[in-house]
């Protein structure tokens, strides 16, 4: 990561590159962010199987593992691109930019940035991005919004995934969505299981609905 005044500078222009490359071509960004295992892949996956029949999606990967999976939705979808931004290390806008440049803009409505994170998260974590999800799951516990406020005050939407598990492990589901309003009292919640699809359709409407919003205003501002 860059650090330092004229590091801070070129990373914010880098994300205002990115921002208005993304703004231009009507596509919408969702940065998702979230730790090992929480099910980044799987609910892009998931939002992959409802979405792609009627638009164009891209994703950047974060991480090198979707790449090595044969098996992983996007490969056998004609309208999914996936580009990696690189092995795990934490993104910067520089690479992110790098891993746009890779896409053709032209084509794409929805762009999915998957942001492996041990949630002890930088403080900037502008990448160009339209919507910040920050992904929580069932399996990891009730307390971690608590234990990781800055993640929960910089998303715009909240997503717990695993419900499917909530009958299996202790989870306190008043108790997790006190914490988040307390933190983020605007933010959106979305509690669904990408494995069971239960919830999904809120989530995927909000995705639609966004997408929309996107596609409009660049048509209307850029022809
Ligand atoms: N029970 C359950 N398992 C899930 C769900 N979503 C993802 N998983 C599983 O959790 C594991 C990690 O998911 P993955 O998408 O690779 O997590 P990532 O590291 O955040 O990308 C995989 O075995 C998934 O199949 C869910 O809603 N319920
Ligand atoms: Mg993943």
């Amino acid at each position: 990561m860059r650090t330092g005044k004229i590091g801070e500078i070129l990373v914010e222009k880098d994300a205002n590159v990115v921002r208005d490359l993304l703004r231009r071509s009507g596509v919408f960004s969702v940065m998702l962010l979230g730790g090992p295992g929480c099910g980044k892949t799987r609910l892009i996956d998931e939002t992959i199987v409802r979405l792609a029949p009627v638009m164009e999606i891209g994703m950047i990967s974060c991480d090198d593992a979707p790449q090595r999976d044969a098996g992983r939705v996007w490969r056998q979808t004609a309208s999914v691109t996936c580009v990696s931004a690189g092995d795990s290390r934490l993104p910067d806008a520089a690479r992110i930019r790098a891993a746009v440049d890779q896409l053709d803009l032209g084509r794409l409505n929805l762009l999915f940035i998957e942001y492996v994170s041990t949630l002890a998260i930088p403080a900037s974590l502008d990448l160009g991005q339209d919507a910040t999800v920050a992904l929580f799951s069932v399996a990891a516990g009730d307390d971690k919004p608590a234990k990781h406020p800055a993640v929960v005050r910089a998303a715009d939407v909240v997503v717990l995934n695993k419900t499917d598990l909530l009958a299996a492990v202790p989870f306190d589901l008043p108790r997790f969505r006190t914490d988040v309003r307390r933190l983020n009292p605007s933010v959106g919640i979305f509690e669904l299981s990408a494995f069971r699809g239960n919830g999904m359709e809120a989530w995927i409407d909000w995705v639609r609905r966004n997408v929309a919003t996107e596609t409009d205003a660049a048509s209307h501002w850029f022809g």
